[in-house]
This record gives structure tokens, C-alpha cells and sequence, in this order.
């Protein structure tokens, strides 16, 4: 056993050089020490507004004003009349980082060119919420993921590609699923202001089309990272520290009333609550706890860097470690698969839970997802 172990020691794809062909998602493969992660550093940011369009700053960024404990929010106003709704059909894919990354391709440390080198100085660019699907892969059981990975002058672009059965769900919500998800937002509303000053309206209208988004850099062993997140509010205390650690991510989630529901809360949704907010360094999330009529009857800030002690008393429950060295060995195995530097390759990674992580290769196809816009930009 002893010499089994001292095999062990490498990444999990590694441990199986035979198929370098699919991944596997086993959490006992990835109990090992946390790897490093350097403090996320905000690069940058950008907002959508209400039509959806860029700009490169942060005006639709947010203040959180904090409620009272049991603030009796009804987050079921406004669904029907003061409700506008982003048209989640469009799929954006990358295109408001990469419109992001034109804008600022200055401010990126770029190294000179030489025909080969980046043209970024990262080995990925993405959505936060694509990483977070990856740390949190080791323990879903209910829903896989396709990721498609272009590489385009050294870097590695990641996007996702909708799921045959995410689609068939999107398409059928039923109607309490659909004003549910607005109860997020609304909550927004009860608990943000548009200035530093100001306080929050509930009166207004929710319009989801509108984002601010934070651009960070970091690194995850030896993979160099910059991808962006959305971000619900900062803290308006001006003593407040620097972004992103004054940021607040807002939740809500249902009412916890028996031990079943606490150990339930702590497995799964704690889990996504920290992968998320963890990745870009937002150190804490302020959740509403609302009742069956949607209307909030506590609120609770979970700091994310007690929240491994929060679940240590779980059996069988999430490990950080597990996480993060199961996202970093699916990156080196991106490395090791994405070889051709084109802007129309794709290869798209596909996982569904209780399999491993196997690829196909496009070319030319419906998947390619760089636009001809940044390819040109960039190339110039
Ligand atoms: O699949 C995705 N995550 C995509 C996201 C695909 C294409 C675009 N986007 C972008 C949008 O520009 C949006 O502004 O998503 C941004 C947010 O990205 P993220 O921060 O990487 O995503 P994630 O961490 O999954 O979600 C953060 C918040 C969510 O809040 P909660 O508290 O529910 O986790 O962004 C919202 C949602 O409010 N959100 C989205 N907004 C627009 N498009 C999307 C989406 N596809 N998914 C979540
Ligand atoms: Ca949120």
C-alpha cells in the first residue's frame, strides 16, 4: 500500500497515463493538500445596463445597505408588473469579458510579441461561473456540464455550451420555478442602493439585463487565470477595504426548520455559496431566509472563510481541498488536450455526473465561440 501511495502523488490525470483521453471526477483522487491559490486581484471592472449593452466601468455597481435581522421583505412584489426579465435564450457566451479585454489590453500585463508568445499574459480566460461548476463537479449528482475550450495565441478560452438538458428545463419552468427566480433579484432590490448615500427602493423596477462585473487575476498552481464574475453590491463604508474584498454576494434560500433541512443546507447549498464567492475572493454572503410565500423572515452573513468550519460536524459532507485540486487537474488536462492554437478549433469537454470528463474536437463548427471581432482586434 505504501508504494500505491507514493503513485498516488501526482495529479489525477497522471495517476492513469494510459487514457489520457477522459478525466476522472472521483473525489477520493483529489483528497490531497490545498493547492496554491493566489488572492484573486481585481483587474478591472464593467457593467451591463438595462438594454444589455457595455460599458467598461462601474456604474451599475451597487451599495448594501444592511436590513434589520426579521425584515418581513415580500419578495413576490412587483413579479407581475415591475418585473423585466433578461432573455436567457441569447446565449453571450464570452463576449463581455473579451469586450472587456479589448478595452483594457494595456492594463493586462502583455508580453512582447514574438509570432508563438501570448498575446495575454493568462493561460485561461472565462466566466467565474463556469469555475465554479468546476470546483463543485466532485459532489453533483444531478447535473453534467460541456465546456468548450479554444486556443487562440496561448491563451485558453473557456465557454459553455447548454446542455441538451438544461435546455429542455429552461424551456419548461414551470410558473412557481419562474417567479421563484425572481425572489433573488427582488431581494437585491430590498438590500442594495444605486449610491453610496442612498437607500434601497423597493417601489422600482427589477430588471435582470443589468450586471456590474468584476474582472479579477489570479492564479490556481500553475495555471494563470483571469476571468470575471457578476457581483451583487460593496460595502459603502469608505474605511472599507479594497475590491474584491469589499464586494457582498447576496442570496436567498428556503427557511431552515429541522436538523434535515440544516444538514441539507450545509451539503449542497453551502457548497455552491462558497465555491462561488471563494474563487474571486468575496469574502462574505448575506443570506435571506424566506418562507414558502416568498417573504424573507431572517437574514444571516456567512463569512466564506468559516465556512469550512461551519460543515466540520457533517458526515460525509464537501472538502474545500477536493474542490480546488479536482478544478486545477481538470485545467492541466485542458492543457495537455487543447494543442492547436486556432481561433475555430473547439474542444468541447462533456461530463455527466457518476462518468469522467471526455472531449470531442470541432473545427469550423457550430461550437466555435471567439467573434471575428476579437480575433481581428487582437491579431492587429
Ligand atoms: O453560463 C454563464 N454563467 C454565463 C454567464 C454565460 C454567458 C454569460 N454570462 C454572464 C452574464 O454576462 C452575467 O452578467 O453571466 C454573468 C454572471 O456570470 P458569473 O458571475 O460568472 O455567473 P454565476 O456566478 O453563475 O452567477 C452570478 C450571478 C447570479 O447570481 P446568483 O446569486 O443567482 O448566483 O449572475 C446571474 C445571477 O444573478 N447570472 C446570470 N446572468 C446573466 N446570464 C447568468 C447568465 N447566464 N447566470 C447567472
Ligand atoms: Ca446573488
Amino acid at each position: 500500500p505504501n508504494s500505491q501511495r507514493q503513485h498516488q502523488s501526482g495529479s489525477a490525470a497522471e495517476q492513469n497515463p494510459l487514457n489520457s483521453r477522459a478525466l476522472s471526477t472521483r473525489r477520493e483522487l483529489y483528497e490531497r493538500d490545498f493547492p496554491v491559490y493566489k488572492q484573486p486581484v481585481e483587474v478591472g471592472s464593467f457593467s451591463l445596463d438595462s438594454e444589455r449593452r457595455f460599458f467598461n466601468d462601474g456604474r451599475q455597481m451597487r451599495y448594501y445597505v444592511e436590513p434589520e435581522r426579521n425584515p418581513n421583505f415580500d419578495l413576490r412584489d412587483g413579479y407581475k408588473d415591475r418585473f423585466i426579465k433578461r432573455d436567457d435564450s441569447v446565449k453571450e457566451k464570452l463576449d463581455h469579458i473579451l469586450r472587456w479585454v479589448v478595452a483594457n489590453r494595456s492594463k493586462l500585463n502583455s508580453r512582447t510579441t514574438s509570432a508563438s508568445s501570448c498575446a495575454l499574459d493568462v493561460d485561461f480566460v472565462t466566466w467565474r461561473g463556469h469555475l465554479t461548476k468546476l470546483l463543485t463537479t466532485p459532489y453533483e449528482t444531478r447535473e453534467g456540464w460541456m465546456l468548450a475550450a479554444t486556443k487562440f495565441r496561448g491563451t485558453i478560452y473557456i465557454s459553455e455550451v447548454e446542455t441538451e438538458a438544461a435546455r429542455r428545463e429552461r424551456e419548461n419552468r414551470t410558473e412557481r420555478h419562474e417567479e421563484m427566480m425572481y425572489w433573488g433579484y427582488k431581494f437585491e432590490q430590498y438590500t442594495c442602493a444605486d449610491n453610496v448615500h442612498g437607500a434601497p427602493d423597493p417601489g422600482g423596477v427589477v430588471n435582470t439585463n443589468e450586471a456590474f462585473c468584476t474582472v479579477v487575476q489570479t492564479r490556481l498552481a500553475d495555471h494563470r487565470l483571469l476571468f470575471s464574475g457578476e457581483v451583487d453590491c460593496r460595502d459603502k463604508d469608505p474605511g472599507a477595504p479594497a475590491p474584491p474584498a469589499c464586494y457582498v454576494e447576496l442570496k436567498t434560500s428556503a427557511e431552515i426548520c429541522t436538523p434535515k433541512q440544516r444538514s441539507n443546507f450545509h451539503r449542497f447549498k453551502l457548497l455552491k455559496w462558497w465555491a462561488q464567492s471563494f474563487l474571486p475572493g468575496v469574502p462574505r454572503v448575506v443570506a435571506g431566509f424566506r418562507d414558502h410565500e416568498g417573504v424573507v423572515v431572517s437574514v444571516e452573513t456567512f463569512h466564506i472563510s468559516k465556512i469550512s468550519q461551519l460543515i466540520k460536524n457533517e458526515y460525509n459532507c464537501w472538502r474545500p481541498t477536493v474542490c480546488m485540486n479536482f478544478c486545477c487537474d481538470f485545467l492541466t488536462f485542458v492543457k495537455r488536450t487543447v494543442t492547436e492554437d486556432s481561433p475555430s478549433m473547439v474542444y468541447l469537454f462533456s461530463w455527466e455526473p457518476h462518468r469522467d470528463v471526455t472531449f470531442s474536437v470541432h473545427r469550423d463548427s457550430q461550437f466555435s465561440f471567439l467573434p471575428r471581432w476579437y480575433v481581428e482586434e487582437m491579431t492587429r
